[in-house]
């Protein structure tokens, strides 16, 4: 999984290879998108929300994954809220130029962000032009689980969405979830971007994903070797 646009670099005298990866962050607005990219880029966490109006990018790098590659991860975050998606039009779709990652992000505690995958996934293999392009989904705050016996947590909890009206927040079904993970070949990763302890799960997700694009070096690299 290495870019076509963004090409890896050898440096000689560092003895190094930078492998570069583009990443596109999608999923409906107020799922975490933002949160997940300032936790990356060791950012405070955004309490408050502030909708994301255009395409925000980020650079993450992925250092020590192996003795010989570092890896940067180019992360470009499309805003969730509906109306602007379809404003960006053009702009918007050539985000899904030469990507290598697409992460598909819900949060468990609203079950209308799992079902808004379906159409983000569509969107993605729709606007994608590269036929390698992972596709995996990201479970997000989960420290706002309701646990075994509890009768209200927060998910549970009102909530104005981004159109401004009040809604009750319904847990995801982890049935649900399986199943269309597996329906469409998708792998899951879960986290929240929120609490300290979990936000090295967001960096252990991306660090996975770093090192995977490694073990597709190392098949062109013993490819080249071969020849
Ligand atoms: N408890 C909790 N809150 C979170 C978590 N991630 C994000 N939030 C909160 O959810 C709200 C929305 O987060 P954002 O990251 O801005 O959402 P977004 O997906 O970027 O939204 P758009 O930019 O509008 O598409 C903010 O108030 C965050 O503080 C999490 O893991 N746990
Ligand atoms: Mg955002």
């Amino acid at each position: 999984m290495a870019s076509k646009l963004f090409p890896t670099f050898h440096d000689s005298d560092l003895t190094r290879s930078i492998v570069r990866q583009k990443l596109v962050i999608l999923g409906d607005a107020a799922v975490g998108k933002t949160a997940i990219r300032k936790v990356l880029s060791n950012e405070p966490f955004p309490e408050a929300y502030r909708m994301t109006p255009d395409v925000e990018f980020s650079l993450h790098n992925v250092q020590n994954i192996s003795e010989k590659v570092n890896v940067e991860q180019y992360i470009f975050e499309i805003p969730g809220n509906s109306s602007l998606f379809h404003q960006g039009g053009d702009y918007f779709e050539s985000c899904f130029q030469h990507v290598d990652i697409i992460c598909l992000v819900y949060n468990v505690c609203q079950n209308d962000t799992f079902r808004g995958l379906v159409k983000w996934l569509k969107y993605a293999k729709g606007f994608c032009t590269s036929a390698g392009t992972k596709i995996f989904v990201i479970a997000n705050q989960t420290d706002r689980r309701r646990s075994k016996g509890e009768s209200l947590s927060k998910c549970d909890s009102l909530r104005t969405d981004d159109n401004g009206s009040m809604e009750v927040h319904v847990e995801s079904n982890s049935n649900d979830v399986s199943d269309f993970c597996e329906e469409h070949g998708l792998e899951l990763f879960e986290c929240s971007a929120y609490l300290k302890a979990d936000q090295c799960s967001v960096k252990t997700i991306f660090e996975d994903l770093a090192s995977r694009s490694i073990s597709y070096q190392s098949i062109i690299a013993g490819e080249r070797n071969e020849n």
